[in-house]
């Protein structure tokens, strides 16, 4: 996504404030994922909210450029308004003791048309992944395919350490991140609230509902 002469200042990710206000020209948004942004207005004048080209790897898809909106900037200029710089402080996981460790690997078909986390395809009435409440746990989410996954899970959300070995700043909690082709993503989650059955999944549908999901089981 861009807005040319303006920039996103991001103040929410999938719905949590984030801790610390960040300000970018460009932006992903992963499928399922959900960004608050806050906008200046841009000078007078008319420019285009556009999504950029996009390609989602070797076995993914590619996306052309294409106008969202237009946007018509008009009238007598305003002072900028302050922009927050932060919200409430987060937990940062990396200080907490890890209870276990899981990993989940994605991967496809050939033809691209099945789906599998750890060699399956989801059966409700299998549990894939267990977790004990009020714990935290490290999992390692691989993509042994050729295309982008979005890795969402529900329940809980997660904090990102790292994506391809590069450890990530933590501006807050989220629940859908893309893993890159053959690259790999490690997160936190601390297992609040609620036991029983939760599950994950690629967020890009298509793949999810032809098996790239899994039930997570957490006890209390
Ligand atoms: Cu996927």
């Amino acid at each position: 996504m861009t807005l040319p002469g303006t920039k996103f200042h991001i103040v929410a990710q999938d719905g949590y404030p984030v801790n610390r206000v960040y300000s970018v020209d460009t932006m992903v948004i992963p499928a399922g994922a959900r960004y608050d942004v806050l906008v200046q207005g841009p000078k007078a004048g008319v420019s285009e909210l556009r999504t950029l080209p996009y390609n989602s790897g070797k076995a993914g898809n590619q996306f052309p450029e294409a106008t969202l909106a237009t946007v018509r900037s008009e009238g007598e200029p305003m002072r900028p308004a302050a922009l927050a710089t932060a919200f409430a402080p987060v937990d940062d996981l990396a200080k907490e003791a890890v209870a276990a460790r899981q990993t989940v690997i994605f991967t496809e078909n050939k033809a691209g048309t099945l789906f599998y986390i750890n060699h399956k395809q989801f059966d409700h009435n299998r549990i894939d992944f267990r977790a004990k409440l009020n714990t935290v746990q490290e999992w390692t989410i691989k993509n042994d395919s050729d295309e982008v996954h979005s890795f969402h899970i529900h329940t809980n959300d997660f904090q990102v350490m790292s994506i391809n070995g590069e450890p990530q700043v933590n501006y807050g909690l989220r629940d859908t991140v893309d893993v890159p082709p053959r690259g790999n993503m490690v997160v936190r989650i601390r297992f609040l609230d609620y036991p029983g059955k939760t599950v994950l999944h690629c967020h890009i549908l298509n793949h999810e509902d032809e098996g790239m999901m899994a039930v997570l089981q957490i006890d209390k």
